[in-house]
């Protein structure tokens, strides 16, 4: 029986990686992925080839009628359910293989974001929206469907952060059962803010061509700049991974403990249907609610014929 390993090959020490990636045989390619994606918390892989460039394209295609809605429109949630383009870049074989390399379980794309503009947001943790249990078994992976310009405001994020204590709610200092938006957005801040000081973390960017994309690990502080060119595009792609056989919850509405109400019931991208969460091999039931929400959520979003 094959013995699943309880925190992430990539987020192991070193050694431990290093063997891993030995004994499984890695390129030399997805071995300077993996080490990048070890010691910064993020790692850039090249896609670019003449079908990834042309999907990045037919998504772009694909997405314009949501953007052309009235009101101002720059994020899109969930596209692949509509943009066959979007739902082959965000399972691209190349990504799974690597993932699951450096993971040691098997990846599956759950959610998408596109946006049309830079995002502007404030540096932030993806563990205090939604997370895994075993904790790390998460990740995201921003594709790039146009060159991307400092002007048009570019990934930011703090090398090394991932390392950090994860940002859930008591590790951020709250200790309400019921956190609001503004505990999280004044508590998140602060805190994440301190740590950074505190261990003397600089800000990179990541300004990526059309066709890369950069893998991000679970607890990578990171965010977008401020946009200085109002109208340059900077188009992209970003996809969060969860793990088979993990417990999936959204630590933010959890209070301090992981209780039922937080347990998610993810899509996994490539089939269109749900990923059971389960718990040390057992199925774990999400509350009735959440499976009452995931069911309205599929239905609204018009979900698009899987082979
Ligand atoms: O693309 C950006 O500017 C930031 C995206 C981001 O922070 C996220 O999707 O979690």
């Amino acid at each position: 029986m094959t013995v699943l390993p309880t925190i992430p090959f990539v987020e192991q020490d070193e050694n431990a990686l290093l063997a891993h990636l030995k004994a499984e045989g890695a390129s030399e390619d997805m071995r300077r992925v993996a080490l990048d994606l070890h010691r910064d918390g993020l790692a850039t892989i090249d896609l670019v080839n003449d079908e990834t460039l042309a999907l990045c394209d037919q998504a772009t295609a694909e997405l314009e009628p949501a953007y052309l809605k009235p009101g101002k429109i720059n994020r899109v949630q969930d596209a692949w359910r509509r943009s066959p383009a979007v739902r082959r870049l965000a399972t691209d074989k190349r990504i799974t293989d690597f993932l699951r390399l450096a993971y040691g379980r098997e990846p599956f794309a759950f959610q998408t974001l596109n946006f049309l503009f830079g995002s502007q947001q404030g540096a932030h943790s993806d563990v205090t929206h939604f997370h895994a249990e075993p904790a790390r078994f998460m990740c995201g992976v921003w594709l790039a469907l146009e060159d991307v310009y400092e002007d048009a405001g570019a990934l930011l994020y703090y090398p090394g952060s991932h390392k950090l204590p994860l940002m859930t709610p008591p590790n951020m200092g709250i200790t309400k059962d019921a956190p609001t938006k503004q505990d999280y957005n004044e508590k998140g801040g602060q805190t994440l803010h301190a740590l950074v000081a505190e261990h003397g973390l600089e800000l990179a960017v990541g300004l990526p061509k059309k066709g890369q994309a950069m893998i991000w690990a679970a607890n990578l502080f990171h965010g977008g700049t401020k946009r200085t060119h109002p109208d340059r595009t900077r188009r992209s792609l970003v996809t969060h991974f969860f793990f088979k056989g993990c417990l999936y919850h959204t630590p933010m509405t959890s209070g301090t403990t992981i209780n039922r109400h937080s347990v998610r019931l993810p899509a996994d991208i490539s089939t269109g249907q749900w990923q059971w969460p389960s718990r040390d091999g057992r199925p774990v039931m999400p509350q009735w609610r959440t499976l009452a929400a995931a069911m309205n959520y599929r239905l609204q979003r018009n979900p698009i014929c899987f082979p």
